[in-house]
């Protein structure tokens, strides 16, 4: 959490007095697909919380307030969008999204609930707080002020998946090594299809990759894994 914190008072030092224009077409363009990006992740957020709160009736009630967020966050994010004059591009959001959600859809279907934690919980979660980390110094301050409500709340949604997966590591581990393997290399690929996009609203690739593995690889200490598996999870996403 410190090393977190540390990176980016670090980026926002060095680009405080270097903000991008946020009223070119360049912005603008890169902006309709990120904004949609992050519009479509909290929604599917939102539905895949609903989703694992069907598979967990004692929880149900925590996993439905934790959708409710996600769609805050939907909204606040549509209201960022408009505040620049930017119309989203919702179908390429999808598309973005479609082998995640395929992932996630088939795991439900089978009731594997630590794949679907996985998936939703600690690597979007993870992602999006890298993401909106990065983001926060080079934003416009309206996005500013709502982007930094929404990333505690994403703390919030990674430690839940955290704290469940912790106290079922025993009987989970096997599967959560396995969906790490199907997973894992998605998100590789989606910073991959962000980053051109990313780097016109000066977010550097590669901030956010290291800020995603800081969190990836807290999440998976807590749960329970050692160094040796965590390098061997990581691993799977580079072959
Ligand atoms: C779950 O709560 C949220 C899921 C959202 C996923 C977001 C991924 C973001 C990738 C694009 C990076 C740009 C961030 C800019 C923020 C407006
Ligand atoms: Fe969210
Ligand atoms: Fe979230």
């Amino acid at each position: 959490m410190q090393t977190l914190e540390s990176s980016q008072t670090e980026v926002m030092e060095s680009s405080v007095d270097l903000l991008p224009d946020f009223s070119t077409e360049a912005y603008k363009d890169a902006y309709s697909r990120i904004n949609a990006i992050v519009i479509e992740g909290e929604q599917e957020a939102h539905d895949n919380y609903v989703a694992i709160g069907s598979l967990m009736p004692e929880k149900v009630d925590e996993l439905k307030n934790l959708a409710r967020m996600e769609l805050r966050h939907m909204k606040g994010f549509m209201a960022c969008g408009r505040n620049l004059g930017v119309t989203a591009d919702m179908k390429f959001a999808k598309e973005f999204f479609a082998p995640l959600h395929e992932n996630f859809q088939k795991a439900f279907a089978e009731e594997k609930i630590p794949t679907c934690l996985l998936i939703q919980a600690i690597l979007i979660e993870a992602f999006a707080i890298s993401a909106y980390h990065i983001y926060i110094p080079v934003s416009d301050p309206f996005a500013r002020k709502i982007t930094e409500g929404v990333v505690k709340d994403e703390y919030l949604h990674l430690n839940y998946g955290q704290e469940w997966l912790k106290a079922h590591f025993e009987t989970s581990k096997e599967e959560l090594v396995e969906a790490n393997k199907a997973n894992l290399p998605l998100i590789s690929k989606m910073l991959n299809q962000v980053a051109e996009d990313a780097a016109v609203l000066q977010m550097e690739k590669e901030d956010l990759i290291e800020d995603f593995l800081i969190a990836y690889q807290e999440a998976l200490t807590d749960i329970g894994f050692n160094t040796r598996e965590i390098a061997r999870m990581a691993a799977s996403a580079l072959v």
